[in-house]
């Protein structure tokens, strides 16, 4: 988006407790994940059998959108699973109650809830950007969150109820990766057995020019990943606003870079997320072999 068309952000100290409630809401609603996990999980399906949604998944999202009416009454909420209700204020929030749900059903502990606040329209490719968000993994005991223009940070957490941040934060950085050659790549496929076979056209172009790839199953993580440095870059192409929306701002007050694909923001083409010099021909790579 053209930053003379951006919506205009609150004001810093708005946007820290944007962020402080985003930080918030996310760790009680990872703590209630993890803790209630029942032994059988009943499920339903999405957009193929493979596309699941867990009792848990619509539950955390009904515990985050009653948080957010007391917390917030006035501001709009878009969640994965309950969709835009409208809010009369400049904010959005955006919401993935677990990211990794896959993982969740079958107890890999790499699962995440991300919390976004955003301005302008979530739902209009260029037209939105994150102000402020978090990102909890609860298994590993961390909160990532960020405010704009006020960095990226990684919180050691406890989940227990009523608990939250147990030492000072960490400061995000992206790795120093300079080459594409020697990128670690995190990615990730759909649901559709027809766009997965084209995803997997692309990385049989891209694996041979990257030192790897690693698929974690989150992108919310992934994306997390980048502003750490644990990986170097990520690409998707698929995912949806509530995935990415606290991950991108993550990466971007790291110091790392984010577009789309073809296009200035993440959209329905791709996102792509790197090192500040491996952006560029990560994105050339993509672009081309996409076209
Ligand atoms: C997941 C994404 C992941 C993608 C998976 C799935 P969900 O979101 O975070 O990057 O590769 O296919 O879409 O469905 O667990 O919320």
């Amino acid at each position: 988006m053209n930053p003379a068309q951006q919506p205009a952000a609150p004001a810093p100290e708005r946007l820290q407790e944007l962020c402080s409630l985003a930080r918030e809401l996310a760790v009680a609603a990872g703590g209630r994940i993890m803790r209630d996990r029942p032994d059988r999980l009943a499920i339903t399906t999405k957009s193929s059998s493979s596309d699941v949604v867990t009792q848990m998944d619509s539950a955390t999202e009904t515990f985050l959108r009653q948080r957010l009416a007391q917390e917030r009454p006035r501001d709009a909420v878009f969640g994965e699973e309950g969709g835009l209700q409208d809010g009369v204020g400049e904010i959005t929030w955006v919401l993935d109650p677990i990211d990794g749900t896959v993982n969740y059903l079958y107890g890999i502990p790499e699962y995440a809830v991300s919390v976004a606040a955003v301005v302008g329209d979530p739902n209009s490719p260029g037209n939105w950007r994150p102000v402020a968000g978090a990102v909890a993994h609860p298994e590993a005991g961390l909160v990532y969150s960020a405010a704009l223009g006020q960095g990226a940070w990684l919180y050691r957490c406890s989940f227990e109820e009523g608990a939250g941040p147990v030492a000072e934060p960490q400061r995000l950085r992206p790795s120093g990766a300079d080459s594409l050659d020697l990128t670690l790549l995190g990615t990730g496929f759909g649901y559709r057995a027809d766009v997965r076979r084209r995803q997997a056209e692309v990385m049989l172009q891209v694996l041979p020019v990257v030192r790897d790839i690693r698929r974690g199953g989150s992108a919310a993580l992934d994306l997390c990943s980048v502003a750490a440095g644990r990986i170097d870059a990520y690409y998707e192409r698929g995912i949806n606003p509530w995935d990415y929306a606290a991950g991108w701002l993550l990466v971007t007050e790291a110091g790392g870079v984010v577009s789309g694909v073809g296009a200035q923001d993440p959209g329905p083409n791709g996102l792509i997320a790197a090192t500040p010099d491996v952006h560029p021909a990560l994105r050339e790579l993509l672009e081309r072999v996409t076209a």
